[in-house]
């Protein structure tokens, strides 16, 4: 699928013209990588089946560019991006990965410092060099570098909601062929980890031999590091490191419960064997010579006198401990959300109508949709002003009146994803705000402020009575942006005390709240929501991710208001008087 390479390279395109400071035509190429990033269908397909004028009926790609998808499939190249290239020959997608470095930041250093990659930019600042340009200080410096170390952190970890996908359909395609049983995915993605190391499969066949000749011919392996007859290890050309493990069934469930870890949550549970006076490998659960459990990772947990517990909580923060007594946490199912209430459309300059939108919610058996778009602040987004609010509504009145008529037990709600501007006021008054359903609050600018004052200023957005939710408390971007300080106990005291609820997005680089906030969030009382903030319809499948996480914090059914059915749902948007 060339839809990942070719947004890549839009961006870049993008990112080089902006540094040259031409005007419109960056943000259409931008439009275009975001698009293809989230676009279902390859378009080498699209291409395949309706040549370039199927490319051009794509949302937001004109000629020009169906002319350079074209190029791209035929040669692998694009020349005008070679040339953009040769003529400053930068990393741009590395050097803007860190947060605070703009393509005309890049430009500069490039053309004043040859800063070329993240090495020479790292040398750069370290030598003190920046500050010596005009229009740089010493802070900028020191957020290059504190970028930099960012980056670094997580450096060769990949997006779960990345990869996913990928080793899903190498799964699928495994567990397609003759002689093969059964296929795990386990380690941290069967976990459901934010970011993921690499990937780890099992598989249980009557010809494992074949099977691993299979997996090693897949046409997205790079390379194969190792191939012996019940294993392999492979890189694919994401860069993904995979290693396959062939087991036979009577051991299987104890390589399950092995190869899923985590290793913490291994080393307690081994430990618990031993006094029991067992031992537990990835073989089995053996009393002397004997093995008394393996085939199923029920078999083994029961053995040992414990609950089975979902793979998302085996992180040893408790889990076992809960198992002993049987009281493992009953945790938010996959199938549980009946609603999103965090999502964009062509109104701030997303991509899908409302009705798109409405369209997808229902098709994933939702009873109710919220459109929040951006508010003016967000000036990037198109945000929308009260007027144009007003006007939203009236869309969304037509279409429930419709559905009304057709009979369809479907609602749209209107919402709004307003800004917290610095002193933590909001950027829609608040008559306008009163004719929402509700109203989301976020932080999307002045992300570096002291945690008493970030505390302060998210804590006054909760006391506005129209500001039921509030959007990625934390701000983190996962490879890019660390959360924002704040004292996160003070906000979930405010939360309850006015009845606000927090947000967990789903998209993949943000997860915001993380795990350990939302176990935070569920102890405290406070009511959290599962929300897409998708921009785009496919957008809208990113809910299992934020299930995921939920499941990681421990969440329950109760915790997450938008499992409620809609009255319930309603009123728990009720808030509390201060
Ligand atoms: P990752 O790949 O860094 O995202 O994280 P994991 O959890 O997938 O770790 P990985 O791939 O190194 O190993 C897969 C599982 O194998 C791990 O979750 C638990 C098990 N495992 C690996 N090494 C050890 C070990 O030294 N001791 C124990 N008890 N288990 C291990
Ligand atoms: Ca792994
Ligand atoms: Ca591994």
């Amino acid at each position: 699928m060339a839809n990942k390479e070719l947004s890549k390279i839009f961006s870049d395109i993008s990112n080089f013209l902006k540094a040259k400071g031409v005007s419109f035509k960056p943000y259409a190429y931008q439009k275009v990588a975001l698009l293809l990033d989230s676009l279902e269908e390859d378009v080498g397909e699209i291409y395949k089946n309706g040549g370039i004028n199927a490319l051009m009926k794509i949302p937001g790609v004109g000629e020009s560019i169906a002319k350079k998808i074209e190029e791209y499939l035929k040669t692998g190249k694009i020349k005008y991006y070679e040339a953009l290239k040769s003529k400053t020959p930068v990393k741009m997608g590395e050097l803007t990965s860190i947060e605070g470095v703009g393509p005309k930041m890049v430009e500069k250093l490039y053309k004043y410092l040859q800063v070329c990659n993240l090495k020479d930019l790292e040398e750069a600042a370290k030598k003190h060099k920046i500050r010596e340009l005009p229009g740089f200080q010493e802070k900028t410096e020191q957020n290059i570098l504190e970028g930099i170390a960012f980056l670094r952190k997580s450096k060769g970890r990949f997006l779960l909601g990345e990869i996913l996908p990928i080793v899903r359909s190498i799964k699928e395609r495994i567990e397609a062929q003759e002689y093969v049983q059964r296929v795990d995915i386990c380690g941290s993605i069967r976990r459901r980890k934010e970011t993921i190391g690499d990937a780890d499969l099992l598989v249980e066949s009557s010809h494992p031999a074949k099977i691993i000749d299979y997996f090693v011919s897949l046409p997205d392996i790079a390379k194969v590091y190792a191939k012996g007859p019940t294993k392999a290890m492979v890189m694919l050309k994401n860069n993904l490191h995979v290693d396959l493990r062939a087991i036979p069934k009577r051991s299987y469930g104890a390589a399950l419960q092995y190869f899923t870890g985590s290793k913490d949550h291994n080393i307690v549970t081994r430990k618990i064997a031993i006094e029991k006076g067992l031992k537990l490998n990835e073989y089995g659960l053996f009393r002397g010579k004997k093995k008394i459990a393996g085939g199923t990772e029920e078999g083994i947990y029961k053995a040992l006198g414990m609950d089975w517990m979902p793979p998302e909580i085996r992180e040893n923060t408790g889990e076992i401990e809960l198992s002993l007594k049987h009281k493992t946490p009953h945790l938010i199912g996959y199938h549980d959300v009946r609603g999103d209430l965090h999502c964009h459309t062509k109104w701030d300059g997303g991509n899908n109508s409302i009705l798109e939108m409405a369209e997808e919610a229902m098709k994933l058996g939702y009873e109710y949709l919220g459109i929040s778009d951006h508010t003016k602040a967000l000036k990037i987004e198109h945000g929308l002003n009260e007027k144009q609010l007003l006007q939203q509504r009236k869309e969304i009145d037509k279409l429930n009146a419709k559905f009304q008529m057709l009979n369809t037990k479907f609602k749209i709600l209107q919402g709004a994803e307003t800004n917290i501007l610095k002193d933590g006021s909001i950027d829609i008054k608040e008559e306008a705000l009163s004719k929402l359903d509700y109203a989301i609050a976020g932080v999307h600018a002045y992300f570096k402020m002291s945690r008493a004052q970030m505390t302060e200023r998210i804590i006054k957005a909760m006391r506005n009575p129209y500001i039921k939710i509030i959007a990625h408390p934390t701000g983190r971007i996962l490879k890019k942006r660390d959360n924002y300080k704040i004292d996160f106990n003070k906000v979930l005291k405010m939360a309850k005390a006015t009845g606000t609820i927090l947000e967990i997005n789903s998209q993949p680089e943000r997860l915001d709240l993380d795990a350990q906030n939302i176990r935070k969030a569920k102890e405290a009382g406070v009511k959290m929501i599962i929300n897409t903030d998708a921009h785009y319809k496919s957008h809208l499948h990113y809910m299992e991710l934020g299930i995921s996480q939920a499941r990681r914090g421990w969440a329950e059914k109760k915790d997450i208001v938008n499992t409620y059915p809609l009255r319930k749902f309603l009123r728990a948007l009720k808030k509390a008087k201060l």
